[in-house]
């Protein structure tokens, strides 16, 4: 077979998970709750079919078999997160013993079937406890975090080299106090802010923690989902407006994190609008001296951009969309089932900025997949046939090839996910897994896409 699209030598390969979707064993040995276990609790009826996260796909107690999955299907590399509330139960104070021999164990196989480990901090999931007391609106919290995470690299940082502080960091921002789609539900641009800034912070002291520890060849970063944001014409007007989510969604994490501080347009921007958050003295050099080696990118979909159509709306409430419209381009690809725009090319524009903009940081893509809607559906012979994934995979793959041809160093690529999860309020709804999951059985079958991503592992390429 000719290899037509070869990637570097070492190419990471391989997918990625979190806890609060994979794990299950929600309150088992000392868990505390988190605020997906505490929102469920309330409110099950906003999640898909009243699923919640108590038992998700069992990673607790099935992890062994799922490594053994994962080397069948020729993963070097592998994402998972640590659950907070799992080790320090309550956010502060006493580590729980158990998770310690959970993780250590998950990192042991691992490493012991040839996958590296890459260890996530934090997946959407704060402890109940630490957003009673206002989560990352609240400094003590972003203290918390900062010392759970120095009790993670102390605990395997022997055995861990690629650590990441947040996926995500905009996602609970716009889903917890923008958009209503995570808890505590608060639509408050101000107060999102505030959280958005804190978060950062909390990065750049969990990175000092982390650099005192003298870890060797360990590295830390950031995930973070660079939503490239395209205007719909070339007028100013668009321009401005796409530019200005651009700022908002992109560069609000991308630069405190790679360049140690904000873009001025952005600071403009925020203090022409009132919504200065409160900063603590010290805190401009924390970020500047605390910056990542490395960025994991996860990438979906594009945002189309376009100016705002009514400007004589009444916009009492500010939002970020107070200041540009979302816009449909016509005849665009879509996955009908998530109803998210597939623009394989976005891919290649984010590694071209980060080449041009951000002095080519390593990066690798850190997620990209397709969620779709009963797959059983698709079963033949035994085991699904997602050739659409194939494709799916394989298109954005020959995007991020001619990047890499173009200098990007990008150094891996992790589908979202290894097997089917529980998706927050979506729960099952959609599946991405190289693995399906039964719901009824937990019998764990790989996906013809699997089977495909063993030969591409193989040749390192395709
Ligand atoms: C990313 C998250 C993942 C995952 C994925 C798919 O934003 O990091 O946790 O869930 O999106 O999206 P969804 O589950 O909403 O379909």
């Amino acid at each position: 077979m000719s290899i037509k699209y070869k990637f570097p030598v070492d190419f990471w390969w391989g997918s990625a998970s979190s806890a609060p979707q994979g794990e299950g064993a929600a309150r088992k040995d000392g868990k505390g709750l988190n605020v997906w276990d505490f929102w469920y609790q309330e409110e099950p009826q906003r999640f898909f079919n009243c699923v919640g996260p108590q038992n998700t796909c069992d990673f607790y107690h099935r992890y062994k078999e799922d490594i053994q999955l994962m080397k069948k299907i020729g993963h070097n590399s592998f994402r998972f997160s640590i659950s907070w509330s799992r080790l320090i139960p309550g956010g502060v104070g006493r580590v729980n013993e158990k998770a310690v021999e959970f993780y250590s164990n998950v990192i042991d196989e691992l490493l012991a079937n040839g996958i590296e480990p890459f260890v996530n901090l934090y997946h959407f999931d704060m402890p109940i406890e630490m957003q009673n007391i206002g989560g990352f609106e609240n400094r003590e919290v972003v203290e918390a975090y900062s010392d759970y995470a120095k009790v993670t690299f102390e605990l395997f940082g022997q055995k861990v080299k690629k650590w990441f502080t947040f996926n995500e960091p905009i996602v609970p921002v716009e889903g917890g106090y923008l958009y209503d789609f995570h808890y505590p539900n608060v639509s408050d641009f101000k107060r999102a802010v505030q959280v958005a800034y804190n978060t950062n912070i909390a990065t750049a002291r969990a990175i000092e923690k982390f650099r005192t520890l003298n870890l060797n060849d360990a590295k830390i970063g950031v995930i973070l989902n660079l939503t490239p944001s395209y205007p719909r014409s070339n007028s100013d007007e668009d321009l401005k407006a796409a530019n200005i989510a651009d700022l908002l969604f992109n560069r609000s994490f991308l630069d405190p994190a790679t360049k140690g501080e904000y873009p001025e347009e952005l600071v403009r921007f925020i203090k022409e609008n009132n919504l200065t958050p409160v900063v603590q003295e010290g805190d401009k050099e924390l970020l500047k001296n605390n910056t990542i080696d490395l960025v994991g990118v996860n990438y979906y979909q594009p945002r189309r951009v376009k100016a705002k159509e009514n400007l004589s709306k009444d916009d009492s409430k500010l939002m970020p969309e107070s200041f540009f419209d979302n816009y449909e381009m016509p005849g665009r690809k879509m996955n009908i089932y998530r109803g998210w725009e597939i623009y394989e090319k976005g891919i290649y524009d984010i590694m071209i900025n980060l080449r041009d903009n951000y002095e080519n940081i390593e990066s690798y893509i850190s997620e990209n997949g397709m969620g779709v809607e009963d797959e059983e559906r698709f079963i033949k012979d035994g085991f699904i046939d997602d050739s659409y994934r194939i494709d799916f995979i394989k298109d954005h793959l020959i995007w991020l090839h001619k990047a890499i041809e173009e200098g990007a160093n990008v150094k891996g690529y992790h589908l979202w996910t290894f097997i089917d999860n529980w998706s927050w309020t979506n729960a099952y709804k959609n599946r991405y897994g190289f693995v399906q999951l039964n719901l009824n059985t937990n019998k764990r079958t790989i996906k013809k896409s699997g089977h495909w991503m063993k030969e591409v592992t193989e040749n390192n390429g395709f």
